[in-house]
């Protein structure tokens, strides 16, 4: 049930219905996904995380949006290798009541408390290889030009009025909430005190003349674009709830506060006494990152895609598309939505003093692990739990023994001495399972890792278009324990270099193998960077050759000739992933407790 706004508002009424067939028309709009193959049509995508609010430092929940951002952005890159074709934006929300209150109670001038606050959200996120193009604070003076102008073109368009509203306030969600979502607990004191019933946050009761916006003018055409485009809000339970909630009437919405009220945040045009409401300032940060409103914004929009947390849907999924089919824009791209990380069974929160640190995991799991754990354990659709020995058990399992313990099998000293890439013995491993001959040594089960590995590229590209970033590493992690299933099968290590019956295979088998690995290595980019450049540095696999346009997985089984063939390994550079579970005194205490 939504129901948002103003209990009451007063004021000027009567513009126009809106309807999608005027300006408002969305036939910019494309929804076809990329091509995997690294196509330049419909080829770039700008993708944004929220802004962050600088009240709290950031936690795993922050920088999981970041993550999910981050590979959706990288997995685009290798499909479209040139920097021109992606951006990617992240930042901090900085103005409204929530941060004024914050800095009150620190003792602090709210600018203090940005820059301190936005300073660490940075840090984690370089630390973390978040591969962001831009990083926007709100208090930024190219914000505020965007804010404003956005405001205006409003305002001429005839979509503010001003009124007054009345009604509950909650400062912590930066919302307005009607009677029906407000409940009352015990506060500090023992009285009962107004809270949302959603967040559980206190909300005060609001009377004052403000700006309104004539969001109830957009019910029509936000179901019209949702319903014509059942890939808009992804995955499709939001996108569900979304159109459920505009069953319901959707009423006006308050967009200022009085400045004597709230004074940190930006003026409305022509008028200081009003401020800006928060989150139309912070919702425009997707123009101002693209250059609104300068004319070269829409090079970038409506490719834009917004990744959101559930927590903040509405204002992403209606109060958004809805502000921007007032300004005569289309919605974005695609709102993609994740659930939230709990810990330990229980929600994240300070005053639990459950909130996991991010550095602090950086640190033990280093920031691969990390990352690929957040990813690959993370499902939008639902919320997902954290703890220490789950991180453990999975990297341990899926990183350290079978990535890393494959990469050690195909290029260990021993059982490739010669450290090059070996021949592939088509004789050996003919394309055709019924042709083999008398040197045929390839199994059924070997024709199916090739099938799997060979179409791993598209599913894995699939799986990003549907943001099921966890499924794709999935189906990596299913072709690795295939590919060891191989090794162990044909157990290369019982086979001799010296014998001519057994080198040809013996190579075919390393070959098949490493180009495996080179898959995988590929693949894996978006989510390990780092462990991933390692991996293809190990293979010998040149800066040049690591786009999904250049993969040609297995070539000379199809027939082609292969650049891999004969090349040298890269240099041996250590263990490509440290097991944890021996080495860390902290998770010795931690299983003591
Ligand atoms: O809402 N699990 O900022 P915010 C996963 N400034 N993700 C989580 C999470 C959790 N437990 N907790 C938070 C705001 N997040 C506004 C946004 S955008 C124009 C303005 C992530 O600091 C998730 O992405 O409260 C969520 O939507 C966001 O942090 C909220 O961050």
């Amino acid at each position: 049930m939504l129901r948002i706004s103003a209990l009451r508002l007063l004021g000027r009424r009567g513009a126009s219905r809106v309807s999608l067939s005027e300006d408002f028309s969305l036939r910019h709009y494309s929804s076809g996904p990329l091509g995997v193959r690294g196509d330049t049509h419909d080829s770039r995508a700008y993708f944004t995380t929220p802004i962050f609010y600088v009240n709290a430092a950031p936690h795993i929940g922050h920088l999981y949006s970041a993550l999910l951002a981050d590979a959706l952005c990288r997995h685009h890159r290798l499909r479209v290798p040139s920097d021109a074709a992606t951006g990617f934006s992240t930042g901090t929300d900085e103005h409204g009541l929530k941060i004024q209150q914050a800095a009150a109670a620190a003792g602090l001038a709210p600018s203090e408390l940005c820059d301190r606050v936005s300073a660490q959200f940075q840090q984690l996120f370089r630390e973390a290889d978040v591969s962001s193009t831009d990083f926007i604070r709100t208090t930024e003076a190219r914000h505020r030009i965007a804010v404003q102008h956005f405001w205006r073109v409003l305002k001429a368009r005839g979509l503010l009025y001003k009124g007054l509203y009345e009604g509950w306030y909650c400062a912590s969600d930066e919302c307005f909430l009607p009677e029906a979502k407000v409940t009352r607990q015990p506060g500090p004191s023992g009285d009962l005190c107004p809270v949302s019933l959603e967040s559980g946050h206190p909300v005060s009761w609001t009377k004052e003349e403000n700006y309104i916006f004539r969001l109830s003018q957009f019910r029509e055409p936000l179901q019209q674009w949702l319903r014509g485009d059942p890939q808009a809000i992804t995955p499709e339970p939001f996108h569900h709830t979304v159109l459920q909630w505009l069953e319901e009437e959707l009423p006006d919405l308050s967009v200022s506060r009085r400045s004597s009220h709230l004074h940190w945040g930006i003026p409305v045009p022509g008028d200081d006494s009003q401020t800006i409401y928060v989150w139309l300032d912070a919702l425009v940060n997707y123009l101002t990152v693209i250059g609104y409103p300068n004319a070269e914004f829409q090079s970038w929009w409506p490719t834009t895609s917004h990744i959101i947390g559930k927590d903040i849907l509405k204002f992403h999924a209606i109060y958004w598309p809805a502000l921007l089919l007032g300004a005569g824009m289309s919605p974005p791209h695609r709102i993609y939505v994740h659930s939230h990380w709990t810990v330990c069974g229980q929600k994240m929160s300070k005053s639990l003093g459950n909130v996991v640190d991010p550095r602090t995991c950086l640190d033990r799991y280093t920031v691969d692990g990390f990352r690929y754990f957040l990813l690959r354990q993370g499902v939008p659709s639902w919320d997902c739990d954290y703890y220490d020995e789950k991180v453990v058990k999975l990297l341990d399992s899926e990183l350290a023994d079978a990535l890393g313990g494959l990469l050690n099998r195909c290029t260990a000293n021993r059982i490739n001495p010669s450290g090059i890439y070996p021949a592939f013995c088509t004789a050996c491993f003919p394309s055709e399972p019924g042709s083999a001959g008398p040197s045929g040594r390839a199994q059924a089960e070997d024709y199916a890792l090739v099938s799997a590995v060979a179409t791993l590229p598209e599913q894995v590209a699939d799986h990003y278009d549907n943001f099921q970033i966890y499924k794709a590493l999935e189906a990596v992690s299913s072709c690795v324990r295939q590919t060891n299933g191989f090794v162990q099968r044909h157990a290369p290590w019982k086979l001799n270099w010296e014998s001519p019956v057994d080198a040809p295979w013996l190579g075919t088998v390393l070959h098949v193998a490493l180009e495996c690995l080179r898959v995988f290595g590929t693949l894996l980019q978006p989510v390990t960077p780092s462990l991933a450049d390692r991996l293809l540095s190990r293979l010998g696999v040149s800066s040049t050759e690591r786009s999904l346009g250049e993969l040609h997985f297995l070539s000379r089984f199809y027939g082609h000739p292969s650049p891999f063939e004969g090349r040298r390994l890269g240099p041996e550079t250590g263990i490509l992933f440290p097991r944890l579970d021996q080495s860390r005194s902290w998770l010795v205490k931690a299983h003591k407790t």
